[in-house]
């Protein structure tokens, strides 16, 4: 004996029916036309991000061997950092936009494989829009969330990084088949789709050479004149600088640096006023600053080889580190440690002026930091002791 399955009313049953997509472009073709081109801004940002962390918090035994060469390394590894993860925004939108049908694909869950296929594919997008989220926030310096932004979106770039290569090996039968242009014909795909999904990537590609033109300008600094989206301008502030952190911010101010001295520790201890330090044998340099942020620009420095006041304390060159203490109140960059290559690079200054003139305040005075392929918070501001280790 059987009974009747009851069925819902034909109202019911039709507002519980998933909605139905007709556009053709919420396809794997799509997907995948879309997909190469985020796989690689990720990829690029990935790499890029990776190098940008260590050259910043680098493990104890790498720490002494960081290249100090090429002097522009840093600014266009970061300038790129940027500028691939804010195309990524466009890109990541697209992507989402092509495969949104699939939330509503029904019944949700068939099997295991299914279930945790759609759950990674959860953690991929989820890690993939925090990324590109938290770091523009942190070019806006805006940090309106209860974490501290560094750590945070490097844990999560992993997490992304693996569920992206998840996705990829998952979907590789879908992408070999929509890679190349050739397999449309044995698709049998109708004419018309191939120019709405043309009509979608040029749409896509525009809007991402948009942002990247009125950006870019902010470390690239030859389309300055196009930047108008970046938080930064590269011409905009103090000695024609850009100014992160200021002295009032930092809590430095003009009346607190009469007495002054610059403190030595190391075999051979010693301390030198602001005069003493400007009769020493000065060097100019030409370096950029390049901010985590992604803007930088170059500038010229002036100041006192910092190879030369290691080995006035008895540092060893080549083999010796600095920890380097500024004048700053509190601050996660009061205290920041420049390992031995860096220490002994011709390069590195305690550079005391700025594009010819005295450091202002804003910029450090009366000494700062400046060294080749570093990321900016590094080159401390306010500095009055060295430690030679
Ligand atoms: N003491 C100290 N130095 C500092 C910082 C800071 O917060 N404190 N900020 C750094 C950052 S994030 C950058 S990008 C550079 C910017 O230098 P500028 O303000 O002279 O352009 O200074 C660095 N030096
Ligand atoms: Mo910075």
């Amino acid at each position: 004996m059987t009974s009747r399955p009851r069925r819902p009313s034909p109202r019911l049953a039709s507002a519980l029916r998933p909605p139905r997509f007709t556009g053709r472009l919420h396809d794997a073709r799509t997907a995948t036309a879309v997909g190469r081109w985020l796989g690689l801004a990720f990829a690029v940002c990935f790499v890029t991000g990776l190098l940008s962390h260590y050259l910043q918090q680098p493990p104890d035994w790498l720490a002494d061997h960081l290249p100090a060469r090429p002097t522009w390394g840093y600014r266009l590894t970061q300038g790129l950092h940027v500028a691939t993860g804010l195309a990524a925004i466009v890109l990541l939108l697209v992507k989402l936009w092509a495969v949104y049908p699939r939330l509503f694909v029904w019944p949700p869950v068939r099997s295991v494989r299914h279930t945790l296929e759609r759950l990674s594919v959860a953690v991929l997008v989820a890690a993939a829009v925090f990324q590109v989220l938290s770091g523009l926030l942190n070019i806006a310096e805006w940090y309106p969330w209860p974490f501290s932004f560094v750590p945070v979106h490097f844990a999560v770039a992993w997490i992304a990084a693996g569920s992206v290569l998840l996705h990829i090996v998952v979907k590789a039968p879908e992408i070999r088949t929509h890679w190349s242009r050739r397999s449309t014909g044995t698709l049998g795909l109708p004419a018309e789709d191939v120019h709405d999904r043309r009509s979608l990537l040029i749409g896509m590609g525009a809007a991402v050479g948009a942002v990247t033109l009125t950006t870019v300008g902010q470390s690239f600094t030859p389309l300055k004149t196009f930047d108008l989206l970046a938080p930064r301008h590269p011409d905009h502030g103090t000695q024609g600088l850009p100014v992160n952190r200021t002295a009032a911010a930092a809590g430095v101010a003009a009346r607190d640096l009469g007495a002054w001295r610059l403190e030595v520790t190391g075999p051979r201890p010693y301390t030198l006023t602001l005069d003493a330090l400007r009769a020493l044998p000065l060097a100019r340099v030409r370096l950029p600053i390049a901010c985590v942020e992604g803007w930088s620009v170059l500038a010229e420095w002036d100041g006192v080889r910092v190879r030369d006041l290691v080995a006035r304390a008895g540092g060893r060159p080549g083999h010796s580190a600095l920890r380097v203490t500024s004048l700053e109140v509190s601050g996660s960059y009061r205290v920041t440690e420049m390992g031995a290559t860096y220490a002994d690079d011709p390069l590195t200054l305690l550079a005391l002026a700025l594009n010819g003139r005295t450091l202002s305040l804003d910029h450090g005075f009366p000494a700062r930091m400046i060294a080749p392929n570093r990321p900016g918070v590094l080159q401390t501001k306010w500095v009055h002791r060295l430690e030679v280790l």
